[in-house]
């Protein structure tokens, strides 16, 4: 019998009569992975999910917790997603969402992590604002950011990266590491702490799946060789999935994204720029718009350089972007959720009808 804690589980509810606990660890199409007191498990949905999900978030991802109704010769049916504690979530502009519904829906990565690594490489893709953007959906997310610069082995000296970051970002711990040469691993034993969970953010290339290799001490994901000269990453993780590592905490390893789109950000925005929404306050007028009014705060902090432009700008980018996203999802799920609701409708007309 598999201890289901030493994954993470913490009953919240008593399963139903006939369901057991398990975690999701692997999601290819329509088949889940799910470890169960029983072991590993393949398991698919219960129709009920596709009858009564509104959006794609009803549906379970990597790491979340569920009851499934236990199969012993086939598949195992899972019947109820539970509440997540954490969830990271991105703007999905790609296939389906862009081409034929011209809008913008939210994809949860992972879910129910205590800590997000956002891993961004030392070489020339190196860049603090996609570091930033990582961390406010992180922020969102609820679980703790954890900034892990890899490839140090590449670079002579990466101090100056490395305070670069600390900079923008003074309140989250910042680590370098070589998963090659082995080194900067030990510092994050702190977080890789039996019953935690990491998930693995950043681009393609940036060396995530050797970390977890590394952490690992074998190889669970595929590495594939990158041109360093141009950074270009081939995508060889793809798809999500959970380990265990040696130490007792667990790892959601993800295929990068080649951007990641805000999603319903603005508490993670107003986290990460505390001090400068702090400032608003200080306007003169309260639907300051902090263009030319006069005795604008922002204005006047640019102006003495308290507050500088490039982090104002990084400000406005995110917040004009996430406001673009949040309209055009609210749009589609409103439009969703109507359709829904004219369905049952329908659907329980027709069984008036019957009888
Ligand atoms: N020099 C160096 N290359 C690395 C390191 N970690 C990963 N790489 C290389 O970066 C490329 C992408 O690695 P991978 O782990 O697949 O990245 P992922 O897409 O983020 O999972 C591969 O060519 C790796 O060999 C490292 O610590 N040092
Ligand atoms: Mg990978």
């Amino acid at each position: 019998m598999i201890d289901l804690k030493q994954y993470g589980y913490i009953e919240t509810e008593t399963p139903p009569a006939g369901l057991i606990p398990g975690r999701v660890t692997e999601l290819q199409r329509e088949q889940c992975t799910v470890i169960t007191e029983q072991g590993e498990v393949s398991a698919v949905l219960k129709g009920t999910f596709y009858h009564t999900a509104v959006t794609r978030n009803d549906f379970p991802c990597v790491g979340d917790f569920v009851f499934l109704q236990y199969n012993e010769n086939g598949a195992s049916h899972i019947a109820k997603l539970l509440p997540r504690c954490t969830k990271f979530s991105r703007a999905d502009y790609s296939g389906h969402a862009a081409r034929y519904v011209k809008t913008i829906l939210e994809q949860v990565v992972a879910t129910n992590f205590d800590y997000v690594f956002i891993v961004s490489s030392l070489n020339r893709d190196f860049k603090v604002s996609r570091i930033m953007r990582y961390l406010t959906q992180t922020r969102q997310s609820g679980g703790q950011p954890v900034v892990i610069l890899s490839k140090t082995d590449l670079i002579p000296d990466f101090n100056a990266p490395l305070a670069e970051v600390q900079q923008a970002a003074p309140d989250v711990p910042v680590h370098a590491v070589s998963s090659h040469a082995g080194s900067g691993l030990d510092g994050l034993n702190e977080y890789l702490q039996p019953g935690k969970t990491v998930v693995f953010l950043g681009m393609s290339g940036v060396g995530k799946s050797s970390l977890l290799n590394a952490l690992m001490n074998q190889e669970v994901m595929t590495v594939k060789v990158i041109r360093e000269t141009d950074s270009r990453g081939r995508h060889t993780t793809t798809h999500r999935q959970l380990f265990m590592l040696p130490s007792g905490a667990m790892v959601i390893d993800t295929p990068g994204m080649r951007e990641l789109g805000l999603f319903g950000a603005d508490d993670g925005i107003s986290a990460g720029f505390n001090d400068l929404e702090k400032l608003f306050t200080h306007c003169r007028f309260n639907d300051c718009r902090h263009l030319s009014e006069p005795g604008c705060a922002v204005l006047a902090a640019l102006a003495d350089g308290s507050l500088v432009s490039e982090r104002w700008e990084r400000y406005l980018v995110q917040k004009w972007e996430n406001k673009f996203v949040d309209d055009r999802s609210g749009y589609l799920l409103n439009k969703q959720a109507k359709r829904k609701s004219i369905a049952m409708r329908h659907k329980g007309k027709k069984g008036g009808k019957k009888k």
